[in-house]
């Protein structure tokens, strides 16, 4: 794993409809992100926020049903060139979102260094859909989609080049509400997919050590892009668009110690995290315990300890 980390604000709100996901990056902040990383050893840069239009001035074309297409481009775009530079500079890209959207500018940036860029989707939602297949036109519902070449021009040309994920490079963890056309992509292109369904009779540990065999004989980059809507809405209640039956608070832990462990992942995001639909600041807490674990703070403390920090010892 890198030394050296930098976080990237994305306030995107404008790939979905209800206020408050831009406020993402800053609850993260505030749930003390930066002193957690340091804690166990990293040298933390944070960079501040990509500049996104408000959903005040956001407007949406008459010509396609995509809500706020320009503007979701736009902020991509930006993200994708800082991604790019931080990855340049040899560290971590460390995103916080936002809404799901934002995956299209990280991937963008990422895959420009990486011939098979390997994907963790960790979400109940496959976000597979294209214009003709959305039921809602919210670009945070086709982030994948896009990343997969598939999707608005607009859009799957961000960092001047189309697709920037094979199929076969993406696992999907904690899939529980998929759309007709996302069903049919997932199985016309041979996307990998833990469902609630096999997290329930495989176990978490079982799930997790497939993943990452898979993903480590096929691919050299890892990213995990982990929508917090994955989790249970009991233990991830500030999320946009909960569905019931998700991964829990356990083992999601054990899935990011399990990540740490086999040291795959190269970037992460983090998203879909709203403030205002919160209890206090939980989901943004509980998304900065995932990150400690992802980045190896139970191998420094041992199995028990998520809870410890360095000021304790
Ligand atoms: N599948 C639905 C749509 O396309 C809902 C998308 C869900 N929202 C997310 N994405 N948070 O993971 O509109
Ligand atoms: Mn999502
Ligand atoms: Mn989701
Ligand atoms: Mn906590």
């Amino acid at each position: 794993m890198k030394k050296e980390i930098s976080i990237i604000g994305v306030p995107m709100d404008l790939g979905q409809t209800r206020r408050g996901v831009d406020m993402g990056p800053s609850a993260i902040r505030y749930a003390g992100l930066s002193e957690r990383l340091e804690n166990i050893g990293y040298t933390v840069h944070d960079e501040g926020d990509i500049r996104v239009e408000i959903q005040e001035r956001a407007q949406s074309d008459s010509d396609t049903n995509l809500k706020n297409l320009q503007d979701v481009a736009e902020g991509n775009e930006k993200l994708s060139q800082k991604v790019d530079e931080v990855i340049r500079s040899n560290r971590f890209p460390l995103v916080l979102g936002g809404d799901h959207s934002i995956a299209i500018g990280t991937l963008a940036g990422l895959a420009k260094h990486s011939e098979n860029l390997g994907v963790i989707w960790y979400d109940a939602h496959g976000d597979l859909n294209t214009a003709e297949t959305s039921p809602s036109g919210n670009i945070h519902g086709m982030s994948l989609a896009v990343s997969l070449g598939l999707g608005h021009p607009a859009l799957t040309n961000i960092g001047g080049y189309s697709r920037k994920v094979k199929p076969e490079n993406i696992v999907i963890i904690g899939a529980r509400s998929l759309d007709q056309g996302e069903k049919e992509l997932i199985r016309e292109k041979g996307i990998k997919v833990f469902t609630m369904h096999e997290i329930d009779r495989m176990g978490m540990t079982r799930v997790m050590e497939e993943s990452i065999a898979y993903l480590k004989e096929r691919t050299d980059l890892v990213h995990l892009s982990l929508d917090l809507d994955g989790l249970d809405p009991d233990d991830a209640p500030g999320v946009g668009t909960p569905v019931m039956g998700g991964i829990s608070y356990r083992e999601s832990h054990l899935a990011m110690e399990m990540l740490a462990e086999a040291n795959i992942i190269t970037s992460a995001e983090f998203v879909e995290i709203n403030p205002i639909l919160d209890e206090h600041n939980k989901t943004a807490e509980v998304a900065v315990a995932l990150m400690g674990s992802l980045l190896g703070e139970k191998l420094l403390y041992g199995a028990e300890n998520h809870f410890v920090t360095a000021d304790m010892l």
